[in-house]
């Protein structure tokens, strides 16, 4: 079943991936299992990319194809109290469109506890410090970056949430397949993490130690 489900990801057969899905959870297969074969697909789609064996459209297409199979493992993933641990600010950084991964960690912080507000993709640092203003009470804020381009839209986000005097009331975390721990402490984050379950095991560890 996994193999059919990377198949359709890759082709993007948007109209087939619902029902494999469904198909595979019915079989045996954990939606954790469906999740990281699908992630794993979109790292194939990614380097067929680089190589210039398949272009933006497919990409595209592929990309909306794992976002409707997500869909249906979401009541799945999805468990926990939902607000108990607090406000979260979540973003992909200015410039940067890309959001299956930031809505992947949107989802774990859900499940760890977390109330979510997703200021959604090209997120300028104006925004990230006009939604903690709105939000008194939030304690974390995510930036999540696919772009080598837009990572030091992270650093700016960082300086200007400094530069409006949130940075003691926050905790900051930083992701995204191009970003390193290194990355992360040489722009002043709290805390790193490579994927989205350890995003949510962070964020509520760095809650509980507060
Ligand atoms: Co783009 N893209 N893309 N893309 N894309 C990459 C990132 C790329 C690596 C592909 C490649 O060349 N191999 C490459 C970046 C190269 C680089 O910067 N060095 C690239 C490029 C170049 C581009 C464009 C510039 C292409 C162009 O126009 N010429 C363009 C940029 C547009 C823009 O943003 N301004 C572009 C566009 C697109 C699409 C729109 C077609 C589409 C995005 C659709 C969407 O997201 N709605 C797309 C896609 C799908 C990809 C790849 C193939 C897949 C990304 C993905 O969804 N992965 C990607 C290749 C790759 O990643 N190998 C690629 C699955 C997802 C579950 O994983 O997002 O890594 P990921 O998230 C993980 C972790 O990173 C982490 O947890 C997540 C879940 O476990 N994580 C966090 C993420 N955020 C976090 C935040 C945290 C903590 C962890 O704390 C807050």
């Amino acid at each position: 079943m996994l193999p059919d489900i990377m198949t359709a990801v890759e082709k993007g057969k948007l109209k087939e991936i619902e029902d494999l899905t469904k198909k595979a959870l019915e079989s045996g297969e954990s939606p954790e299992s469906i999740l990281t074969a699908m992630t794993e697909t979109m790292g194939i789609v990614g380097d067929r990319f680089q190589r210039n064996e398949l272009f933006i459209p497919e990409m595209l297409i592929a990309a909306m194809t794992m976002k409707k199979g997500v869909g249906v493992l979401i009541p799945l993933l999805v468990s926990g109290s939902i607000g108990a641990k607090g406000k979260l600010i979540i973003g992909t950084v200015r410039g940067d469109h890309h959001d299956i991964g930031k809505n992947l960690v949107a989802l774990m912080m859900e499940s760890a506890g977390f109330e979510v507000i997703d200021l959604g993709v090209d997120v300028s640092p104006e925004q990230y410090v006009e939604a903690i203003k709105s939000n008194p009470d939030c304690k974390i804020v995510g930036l999540s970056s696919l772009l080598t381009t837009t990572m030091e839209a992270m650093g700016d986000t960082i300086k200007a949430i400094v530069a409006a005097g949130f940075r003691k009331q926050v905790k900051i975390i930083v992701g995204g397949a191009p970003i390193t721990p290194e990355f992360a402490e040489k722009i002043g984050a709290d805390a790193y993490a490579p994927d989205a379950g350890s995003a949510a095991r962070k964020a509520a560890e760095m809650v509980s130690a507060a």
